[in-house]
């Protein structure tokens, strides 16, 4: 039999898995549970708590906990091959944090009780402040003085103070719930959190995560001393170690083993943001590539052999696993905005396509600025949606109006990269959707590849596994080996840009629109 590779992904909606075959270059496994669906007691919307204000949400990090015992479960009861797996790694969605009393217990989890038994009592902070919270105003501002500002914070750690990242929502913790903070032993990411279960120890941190942080050196890749001191008292001790994102940790926890029948053998990995893992998993591996990802949240993201950080503070760069530099720009209006509109309407995906089908680009000038949950760019905290010659009744316009606009904004807000594309990856869960991909390259003017995987997170995850498990077993092999015939576009999937001029018309209106709308 041949050897396998695990990929999981625990993104905001989502616990994902992927299996790969590398002798045949194939997908042999890929599902995804939904966490609203498999565990309602937790009462999550699209993954996260309700909370009155909107600029606070969290998640709780039980929920993933207990995800991953029904995805196991279910890949033991469905027949997989647990112990042809050679190597497991994994993507979480980014900078969300999880505080833990205690990490005593992840070396000796009782394999007759479920993960929630085993975890009861572990956490200093039921929630987890996760990517979608804007709530550290403040805490950003702070920090971000302490360091000198705007463009020096963003060349010490790679991006500006942003709301979501975890050094200000740590500040934040320590700040309202200063007794909890000391009650603390560790602080992990959502990545690390789900590493340190399947290794059974805490995990380190990989420098691709670790970069949206705010307390992570861009050029060292080492902890941030003065940006550390900036965010807590005693913080130092509380971080986990940073790492290469080819670590191993050791053998996957025999938790997985004794219940699951998971390879002993099985080596752990370390695991990375759901963005760095989307770099593997659409072959990204060369400078000048560009790729979108349509997920909860929309992402805009390349490679870049050096550091170059944005001087307007919107974008960010991390590490991507390769170890060269990536850039990503952030709109946290992406699926859960196109829904909206969607279900405001009383459409189903077709309806919602069969609306831009039956509209023509450029919207005869109607305009939408979808800010439906506060924006991280442009920076919105109080959400809002405007509307510009666009009439709240008007099904298709509206549908219309909402894509282009994400288009739009993602042209203008990626013009501190330099780089115009000339074909752009697509990839989540939106990526299917062919009429909305057609806006895309009209806006952007550039051909779109879709690939069969739309997964590229759980897929990078797989691929950085048997990466490291081939190079730590003797056999050297190159990310371009790894990608080969599996991380790239389904040949002739290209959608090619048709009315374009328009865009460049649409595009000086959208702008003073946004102008309008940020009270500028
Ligand atoms: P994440 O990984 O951030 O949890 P996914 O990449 O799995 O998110 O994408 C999930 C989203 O994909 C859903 O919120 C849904 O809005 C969107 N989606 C699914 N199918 C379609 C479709 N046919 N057209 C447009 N959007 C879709
Ligand atoms: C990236 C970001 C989101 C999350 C969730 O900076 O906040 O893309 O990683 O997908």
């Amino acid at each position: 039999m041949s050897d396998l590779y695990l990929g999981l992904d625990a993104s905001t909606q989502s616990l994902s898995a992927i299996i790969i075959d590398l002798d045949t270059r194939k997908v042999v496994y890929d599902i995804s549970l939904n966490y609203d669906e498999i565990l309602p007691h937790y009462g999550t919307k699209n993954g996260v708590l309700d909370h009155p204000d909107p600029q606070i949400v969290h998640s709780p990090p039980l929920m993933w906990a207990e995800a991953l015992d029904v995805l196991f479960d279910k890949m033991r009861t469905e027949g997989i091959t647990l112990g042809n797996i050679r190597a497991i790694s994994g993507s979480g969605q980014q900078h969300g944090s999880v505080y833990l009393k205690t990490a005593d217990t992840l070396s000796n989890l009782n394999p007759s009780k479920t993960l929630v038994e085993n975890l009861s009592g572990i956490f200093s902070r039921d929630t987890s402040p996760i990517w979608m919270d804007s709530s550290t105003r403040a805490e950003c501002d702070e920090i971000c003085d302490v360091l000198g500002g705007l463009q020096s914070t963003a060349s010490a750690t790679g991006s500006t103070t942003f709301e979501r990242f975890t050094g200000p929502q740590i500040r934040k913790f320590y700040k309202t719930q200063p007794d909890a903070y000391n009650n603390t032993a560790h602080i992990m990411l959502v990545s690390s959190f789900m590493a340190s279960l399947i290794a059974g120890k805490v995990a380190p941190i990989d420098h691709g995560d670790g970069a949206g942080m705010n307390l992570m050196d861009i050029q060292t890749r080492i902890w941030h001393a003065a940006a550390r001191d900036a965010t807590a008292p005693d913080l130092s001790h509380r971080l986990p170690s940073l790492a290469e994102s080819r670590t191993i940790i050791g053998n996957v926890n025999p938790y997985f083993v004794d219940k699951y029948g998971v390879n002993p053998n099985a080596q752990a990995l370390v695991w990375s943001g759901d963005n760095p893992n989307s770099v593997i998993g659409l072959g990204l591996i060369r400078e000048g590539l560009v790729a979108i990802s349509l997920g909860t949240s929309d992402t805009y993201f390349g490679t870049m052999k050096n550091c170059q950080t944005d001087p307007r503070g919107e974008g960010h760069v991390f590490v991507s696993p390769t170890g060269d530099y990536m850039t990503l720009i952030c709109f946290k209006n992406g699926s859960l905005a196109r829904e909206a509109v969607r279900k405001s309407h009383g459409l189903d995906w077709d309806g919602f396509s069969q609306a831009l089908q039956s509209t023509p680009p450029g919207n005869d000038g109607k305009i939408m600025l979808p800010y439906f949950e506060p924006e991280i760019v442009p920076n919105v905290l109080k959400p809002c949606v405007h509307r510009f010659d666009l009439d709240e009744q008007d099904t298709a316009g509206n549908c219309r109006a909402v894509v282009e606009a994400q288009m739009m904004s993602m042209r203008i807000h990626s013009e501190w990269m330099g780089v115009r594309p000339s074909a752009i990856y697509v990839t989540g869960g939106a990526s299917v959707n062919p009429e909305i991909l057609q806006v895309m390259a009209d806006v952007q003017n550039c051909p779109i590849y879709q690939f069969e995987v739309t997964n590229s997170a759980a897929l990078g995850a797989a691929l950085r596994a048997a990466h490291a498990h081939l190079n730590t077993s003797g056999q050297n092999t190159t990310w371009e080996n790894i990608s080969k015939g599996i991380a790239e576009p389904i040949s002739g999937s290209v959608v090619n840009p048709t009315k374009t001029a328009v865009y460049d018309e649409l595009i000086k209106k959208f702008a003073e629109c946004e102008q309008i709308a940020l009270g500028k």
